[in-house]
């Protein structure tokens, strides 16, 4: 086999969690007078809560301080949390099920890499935790993508070097890491590339028949 683990970016790939992001940022958005559609949100994927408001806030003609900074970023996540807590072990469709299942039976180590700070919350809401030999995360990290700290983090958390693993993400600053960590990186996906990742696939249930 050309890999012994797989690391999964999660909102975008294992779960549509993006949609909660964008209802959430929207309001902030608009709170702070700064535009916000589809193509502002794709810049946000994989970045950090704090990197994203900033990238929000850049469209504003208003100054923040820090303290406000912080205050929109709470709210936000407060907003986000609201809406991750309608969601249930069913958006998490049984074929992506199997082919993680698949994926393991077949020896591979599986990680999640996510820059969200409520990965595990949202993991717990999914009922996913059983799926994963480890899960690397926003709190365990102090870059996020497209730096590869959470990608070689997540490689070392299961024993493998970053060149046996494989990436799989929706987002450019996550096909970025991966390439900055030494890995391969399946996209899955429409978003617009910096360039092209190894494997393109439709989502993850595609996987198995890709690399197996
Ligand atoms: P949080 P991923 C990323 O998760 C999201 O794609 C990105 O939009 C978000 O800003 C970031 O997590 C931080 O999330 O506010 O929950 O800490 O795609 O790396 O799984
Ligand atoms: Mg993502």
């Amino acid at each position: 086999m050309k890999y012994k683990g797989i690391i999964f970016d999660l909102d975008g790939v294992l779960c549509s969690t993006d949609r909660f992001h964008f209802e959430a940022w929207k309001q902030t958005a608009e709170e702070v007078g700064a535009p916000f559609d589809e193509t502002i949100n794709m810049k946000l994927r994989g970045v950090s809560r704090m990197e994203s408001l900033e990238i929000i806030l850049s469209g504003s003609s208003k100054t923040f301080t820090d303290a406000e900074k912080e205050r929109l970023a709470t709210e936000k996540n407060d907003r986000y949390r609201n809406l991750l807590a309608q969601m249930s072990p069913a958006d998490m469709p049984a074929a992506v099920r199997d082919a993680l299942t698949a994926l393991h039976n077949a020896g591979l180590k599986l990680a999640v890499g996510s820059s969200s700070k409520n990965a595990a919350y949202i993991l717990e809401r999914l009922d996913a935790n059983r799926y994963f030999d480890a899960v690397c995360d926003g709190t365990m990290i102090a870059h996020s993508k497209p730096d590869p700290e959470v990608f070689t983090k997540a490689a070392a958390m299961v024993g493998l070097a970053p060149a046996d693993c494989l990436v799989v993400e929706d987002a450019a600053a996550g096909l970025e890491a991966a390439r900055a960590g030494g890995m391969d990186c399946a996209i899955v996906g429409t978003a617009p590339m910096p360039f092209e990742p190894t494997y393109h696939i439709q989502d993850v249930t595609k996987l198995p028949g890709t690399i197996l």
